[in-house]
């Protein structure tokens, strides 16, 4: 199968899936993600054992949603986009095989939970990743404020999505956001080293404890996120808030 902003490579029975946007930074947008749950789709369909999610490029891995296109959503469309969203996510986070994000770049708001819906996260040195929705007068909408605490405690969560903080690799690691950070250089490297140990293992067991890992978390809140932020849309700040990012400008929220 063939995607615009989207590639699907294969090494013996490693996927690696590529967002290719450049104009935008990966920014997700419809037709992309519609063509990441299609090419997550063709991996487990080809039996991959591990999937590497990727930005093109050095500047990015996903700089988020597209707020372009986000900025003048009413609440049912807020709601279809969130749904949308969260379909890739949890296609990434039930994937049969390993998961790894290859974070080299930006991966800001929709980015870091497309990031946090893998197995792992191997990040170069110059990364920044966070979820950033507050400073558009949203929340974070594609899983992040269930999966962003389960990674960091809640207390760190809470400190992240209130002040939309933007942290670098190292401080990322520190956090327990990043599993691990590699030289700028050597990432590329490094990240198929480590898929192909995953690789290596029995496939049959690694899904079972992964599957096994998975049922400590339930749907509530996932479902109360999508919920809460398609009633964010139509908001005097999410509107301010996106349209001054469009503008160049500072917000002035309410
Ligand atoms: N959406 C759309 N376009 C974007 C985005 C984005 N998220 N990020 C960058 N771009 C575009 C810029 O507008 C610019 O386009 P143009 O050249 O046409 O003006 C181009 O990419 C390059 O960007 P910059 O010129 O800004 O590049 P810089 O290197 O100066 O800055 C940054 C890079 C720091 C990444 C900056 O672009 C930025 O802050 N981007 C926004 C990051 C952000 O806030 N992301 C979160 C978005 S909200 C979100 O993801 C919600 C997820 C949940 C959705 C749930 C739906 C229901």
């Amino acid at each position: 199968m063939e995607w615009e902003t989207v590639s699907l490579e294969w090494n013996d029975s490693i996927a690696t899936v590529t967002v290719d946007r450049p104009e935008a930074l990966n920014a997700l947008n419809v037709e992309t993600l519609e063509a990441l749950a299609e090419a997550i789709a063709a991996a487990e369909a080809g039996d991959a054992r591990v999937l590497v999610l990727a930005g093109a490029g050095d500047d990015a891995f996903i700089a988020g949603a597209d707020i372009k296109y986000m900025k003048d959503l009413s609440t049912p469309e807020a709601q279809a986009w969130g749904e949308l969203g969260h379909d890739v996510a949890d296609a990434l986070e039930q994937f049969p095989g390993a998961t790894v994000a290859a974070v080299d770049g930006y991966a800001f708001g929709g980015g870091c939970e497309m990031a946090m819906a893998c197995d792992f996260r191997i990040a170069s040195e110059s990364a920044l990743i966070g979820n950033t929705e507050i400073d558009l007068g949203i929340i974070p909408g594609w899983g992040g404020t269930q999966r962003l605490p389960r990674l960091v405690g809640e207390e760190t969560a809470k400190r992240m999505i209130f002040l939309g903080e933007r942290l670098d690799a190292e401080t990322a690691a520190a956090e327990g956001l990043f599993g691990e950070v590699v030289s700028d250089d050597e990432v590329d490297n490094r990240i198929e080293e480590f898929a192909a140990e995953l690789a290596s293992k029995p496939a049959v067991a690694l899904k079972a404890a992964k599957q096994a890992i998975e049922q400590r978390h339930g749907t509530g809140g996932l479902d109360y996120e999508k919920r809460a932020f398609a009633g964010l849309f139509g908001t005097h700040d999410q509107r301010e808030g996106m349209k001054a990012f469009v503008e160049d400008r500072t917000p002035e929220f309410e």
